[in-house]
């Protein structure tokens, strides 16, 4: 059974695991509206941590396809103050950024987990994480947020994520940081078509032959509006559903903006799991 090293927490995956969404991702530049969105974001965070979150992931700039790019200075101004107070809590905290700045930020201000869409490519962001004994979470994309959906051409989506994120395993083993601290994570609609996502998410299991846990994002993507026909704010239901596929298919860590939701769902997939004929 693999258990995920995050700073001084231990997470157990013996069972499938939430990461909570928690976006501060607000354009208020004034102070008071800058308090409101940390107070806003600390009070939706803690309330994901009571529904059943074990990870709170704390974002501070959109990476949604055509955002445009936040300063590292503003992206640490958004995301500190919440991480502080979620870590004050006790809560095992999630750093969403590319930023080596904001990553050494985020550590500092007491995260224990760097959830990175470019999966530790930009210069020095190896050198931030690798001392500091914070989880990983490696994400595949093709391209960047701003014209990843362009046109996204792969030969082989599925063999070649998985080329990537195993050559990403091994660069980050080679700079010290242990498998135990390694997530993956395949990064549905992140250059991706369709069917591109489609052909990931039936082939998921394929992943766990690198030996390091899976985590699976499709809370309210394109993905599943597109096979919905149903707008952002309405994709839940086809958001656990997906997830759960995700889960039958060995990803270990689900990231969802539903915590509650998930929850039921995976209370009904741990009981199943854990049933034993006779018993
Ligand atoms: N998806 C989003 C952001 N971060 N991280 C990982 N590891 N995997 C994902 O699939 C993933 C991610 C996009 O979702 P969201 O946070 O809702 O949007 P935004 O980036 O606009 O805040």
């Amino acid at each position: 059974m693999s258990v995920l090293h995050a700073g001084s927490h231990r997470l157990p995956l013996s069972r499938p695991r939430i990461m909570g969404v928690v976006n501060v991702t607000s354009d208020s530049f004034s102070d008071g509206g800058q308090l409101h969105d940390t107070q806003a974001a600390i009070t939706h965070a803690l309330k994901l941590s009571e529904q059943g979150a074990d990870i709170l992931d704390v974002g501070g700039e959109s990476t949604r396809p055509g955002a445009t790019a936040v300063p590292v200075d503003e992206e640490i101004r958004r995301v500190v103050p919440v991480i502080e107070a979620l870590a004050r809590e006790g809560c095992l905290v999630s750093v969403d950024t590319r930023k080596p700045g904001v990553m050494r930020a985020a550590l500092a201000a007491g995260a224990t987990m760097v959830n990175d869409v470019a999966a530790l490519q930009a210069s020095d962001a190896m050198e931030a994480v690798a001392a500091s004994g914070a989880a990983v979470c490696l994400m595949h994309m093709q391209g960047d947020p701003q014209s990843m959906q362009q046109s996204p051409r792969y030969a082989d989506v599925v063999d070649e994520v998985k080329q990537f994120l195993r050559a990403r395993v091994q660069v980050c083993e080679a700079a010290g940081i242990a498998r135990e601290r390694l997530v993956i994570d395949p990064g549905f609609g992140f250059g991706k078509t369709l069917q591109h996502n489609l052909a990931l998410l039936k082939h998921l299991g394929g992943l766990a032959e690198l030996g390091v846990p899976i985590l699976a994002g499709l809370s309210r993507k394109s993905m599943l509006g597109s096979l919905t026909g149903r707008a952002v704010d309405e994709r839940e239901f086809a958001g656990v559903a997906a997830h759960l596929m995700a889960v039958a298919q060995g990803a270990r860590l689900v990231r969802v903006h539903n915590v509650m939701a998930m929850r039921d769902a995976l209370a009904i997939w741990n009981a199943v799991e854990e049933y034993k004929d006779g018993t």
